[in-house]
């Protein structure tokens, strides 16, 4: 009995003084493990598809590199346009190569629409935007499974081109649907000399009504995205599932630092105009504007293209690109206004040209305070504790946000990586944003007329 007292009181003193996050970390694990029960969603159908789309531009470092607009993408809708098929669903593309499912609803509402994208970066993993996609495949499977009627039509999507890295555009196929983007972008090429027109047509798409794939404010009553967060802090807070507040506006130039290509070894110190010396000065000039002003912007340079690279050959151009995100586009302004500056003193004393030209600009967007709820109250009602947080990774919902509301659920991300091949969601994480994806949809067709915090109705 004294012994027992020994370990047992010190373990209730510690129990009993267990600061809040490492109680709220133990009440997290235990909702995720108990979660499974009570699902309307089933883990093992969506995991069985989510592994076959990853065999679509595998990787060898065992992700995918699926660009949007190439054949490992073309052949990834195929298999994902057949499961919906298979789903029920009437199955549409639009002129800008979006794929669209339809479920009927049983009143004349406008469209219910989730989705996400599912082509990825070079180098990059199973999750980021599979999750969404396929997810939302679940949500209406899971729907037809429990027989379960809504008053909105739903429509699942999948966006075309989300990341966009060979046109240097990304958030295609939503930009097309807000109607953001004019029909010069497809005169831009792949590293091959293929237009986007020209995949367009590959795709079984008319580009001269390319403009046609715009939705009108009004014509859908709602967007809703599940992704995976991409940042560690669900995972570091251990919380299932993230209620997003905003995404980050993302702005990308494509900078060209010009000097002259000369012998390294015959022309002095100080008679050179080597671009990439001042190159190389611009990127930390980036990362000083950025890291000037306190908050959570980003900006970075991605790569550098030497020319003519060459060890004995003083670089003689430079291209290199800069993006910068925040979701405050004043702020980005304002940081690349400075950064402008700090390259026309490199310039000036490296003796080179410094030009930049604007390549995209995805406006930052706030998602819906009613989605927010109905994702919170969804998440409630599966057991699943949330926490809202700000996204750094930019979306199609934010080109959603121009047509319709929009609200965002995100789930954690190993070790807060992404866009590489380690990036990892286990299945029963996985499976909890598609419930609450599920829950959230049914929540917002009903439309719960509530007024105090809670939903006031998605139309
Ligand atoms: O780059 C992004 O934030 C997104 O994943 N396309
Ligand atoms: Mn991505
Ligand atoms: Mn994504």
């Amino acid at each position: 009995m004294k012994d027992l007292r020994r370990w047992l009181y010190p373990l209730l003193l510690a129990v009993l003084l267990l600061p809040p996050m490492v109680q709220t970390s133990a009440q997290g694990e235990k909702q995720s493990q108990g979660a499974l029960r009570g699902f309307q969603v089933n883990s093992q159908r969506l995991q069985q598809t989510l592994d076959k789309l990853s065999e679509f531009g595998r990787n060898p470092e065992g992700g995918v590199t699926r660009l949007g607009f190439s054949e490992a993408d073309m052949a990834a809708r195929e298999y994902v346009m057949g499961l919906m098929r298979q789903a029920g669903l009437a199955v549409r593309v639009d002129p800008a190569g979006n794929i669209f499912g339809r479920r009927p609803g049983t009143e004349n509402l406008p469209v219910l629409l989730f989705g996400s994208h599912i082509d990825s970066v070079p180098h990059g993993g199973n999750f980021d935007g599979d999750v969404g996609s396929l997810g939302a495949l679940e949500v209406m499977r899971a729907l037809n499974e429990h027989k379960v009627a809504t008053r909105h039509p739903l429509e699942m999507v999948v966006w075309s081109n989300e990341e966009g890295h060979h046109f240097g555009k990304g958030l295609f196929g939503s930009g097309a649907a807000a109607g953001v983007l004019g029909p010069g972008i497809l005169e831009r090429r792949d590293e091959q000399g293929v237009s986007l027109a020209d995949w367009l047509r590959r795709y079984g798409q008319d580009p001269a009504r390319f403009t046609e794939a715009r939705i009108r404010p009004g014509s859908v009553a709602g967007y809703l995205e599940l992704h995976i967060e991409q940042g560690a802090v669900l995972e570091e807070t251990r919380i299932p599932i993230g209620v997003v507040q905003g995404i980050v506006g993302i702005n990308w130039w494509t900078c060209v630092a010009t000097g002259f290509a000369n012998h390294a070894g015959t022309t002095p110190m100080n008679r050179r105009q080597d671009a990439l010396a001042a190159a190389a000065r611009a990127v930390l000039a980036v990362r000083e504007e950025v890291r000037a002003e306190p908050s959570r912007q980003v900006g970075t340079v991605g790569y550098m293209r030497v020319e003519p690279g060459a060890r004995n050959i003083i670089p003689g151009r430079v291209e290199f690109p800069v993006e910068l995100r925040d979701l405050e586009a004043a702020k980005v302004e304002r940081i690349w206004a400075r950064i402008r500056e700090r390259f026309a003193t490199i310039a000036r004393e490296e003796n080179v040209e410094i030009e930049c030209v604007p390549l995209a600009a995805d406006q930052p967007a706030r998602t819906d305070p009613v989605f927010q709820q109905a994702i919170r109250e969804a998440a409630q009602a599966a057991g699943l504790a949330t926490r809202d947080l700000p996204s750094g990774a930019g979306h199609d919902a934010q080109n959603a946000s121009r047509f319709a509301p929009m609200g965002m659920i995100f789930v954690p991300s190993r070790g807060g990586i992404s866009h590489s091949p380690r990036e990892f969601t286990p299945p029963e994480e996985v499976a909890n944003g598609v419930e609450v994806l599920y829950r959230s949809v049914l929540l917002l067709d009903a439309g719960l007329k509530r007024t105090e915090g809670g939903i006031a109705g998605a139309n």
